[in-house]
């Protein structure tokens, strides 16, 4: 898709964003590039320029570009970035950059909740748990190391499922019918460990993003309780804040 649809229902900023995403995704644009300014765009596309504000503004919110003053926008450089306002699991995160995800189980077995997992999952102690080991590889490049706890009724049923080919979220929602509704995140600063760093081939010591999260589903259950470790370089962790109008 290259061109502007003045007839689509889909609204043109919006297709202007598929067609920038398309063109990172096919290597056109690199990580690093300058792309083309609103004029540029509008020109080009045949659109106003506030529809290439909106969508150039959404890309770079998104993550995807960044803005330097004076200098215009550019592809944003190998990070990845995850957004803090969706519910998004780690193949969908880098499939939406054009990126390949892949995943290599470490380890997947049922083990007994120590306490803080049963107090995360709302469980008893000792309660079986489906608990998985997990490398995130984006275009092979190793990003985090995933070690997440799952709660629910038959979730021993996981054992059976080949999570190297599958999304496990996409496992949970579309074959098990549970569907996730919302998460709580924690992040926290730290250092890679020997074994870390190895797996994640960067040097011991490197900087990594310790997260934590709660994924609940519909009636506030919680599922999955996930504890992972992320290359500090590699990664962008990115929220929209907007300011209460408390005198509005
Ligand atoms: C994210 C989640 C992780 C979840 C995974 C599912 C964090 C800190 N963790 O990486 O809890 O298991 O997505 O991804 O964000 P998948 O659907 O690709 O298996």
């Amino acid at each position: 898709m290259s061109t502007i649809y003045r007839k689509s229902p889909v609204p043109r900023y919006h297709q202007l964003k598929e067609i920038l995403r398309e063109r990172i995704r096919s290597g056109e644009w690199q990580p690093g590039d300058l792309i083309p300014s609103e004029r540029e765009l509008s020109e080009t596309y045949h659109i106003s320029r506030m529809t290439a504000r909106q969508a150039l503004t959404d890309l770079v919110n998104e993550g995807i570009f960044y803005r330097e003053q004076g200098r215009g926008t550019f592809v944003t450089r190998h990070k990845i970035t995850q957004q803090l306002m969706r519910l998004t699991g780690f193949t969908e995160d880098i499939s939406a950059r054009g990126q390949q995800p892949s995943t290599k189980v470490l380890s997947a077995e049922m083990r007994p909740a120590d306490d803080l997992t049963a107090t995360r999952l709302r469980i008893e102690p000792g309660t079986p748990v489906f608990s998985l080991q997990r490398l995130r590889l984006a275009d092979a490049e190793p990003l985090a190391i995933e070690s997440s706890q799952l709660h629910f009724k038959g979730c021993e049923r996981l054992l059976q499922e080949n999570l190297e080919e599958q999304s496990l979220y996409h496992v949970i929602e579309a074959k098990y019918g549970f569907p996730l509704m919302e998460a709580e995140q924690e992040l926290e600063a730290g250092l890679a460990g020997e074994e870390e760093a190895k797996l994640l081939a960067i040097p011991a010591g490197s900087a990594v993003l310790f997260t934590r999260r709660t994924t609940y589903t519909e009636r506030n259950e919680p599922i999955e309780y996930a504890k992972s470790i992320y290359c500090g370089a590699k990664y962008t962790f990115y929220a929209h804040l907007r300011r209460d109008q408390l005198f509005a």
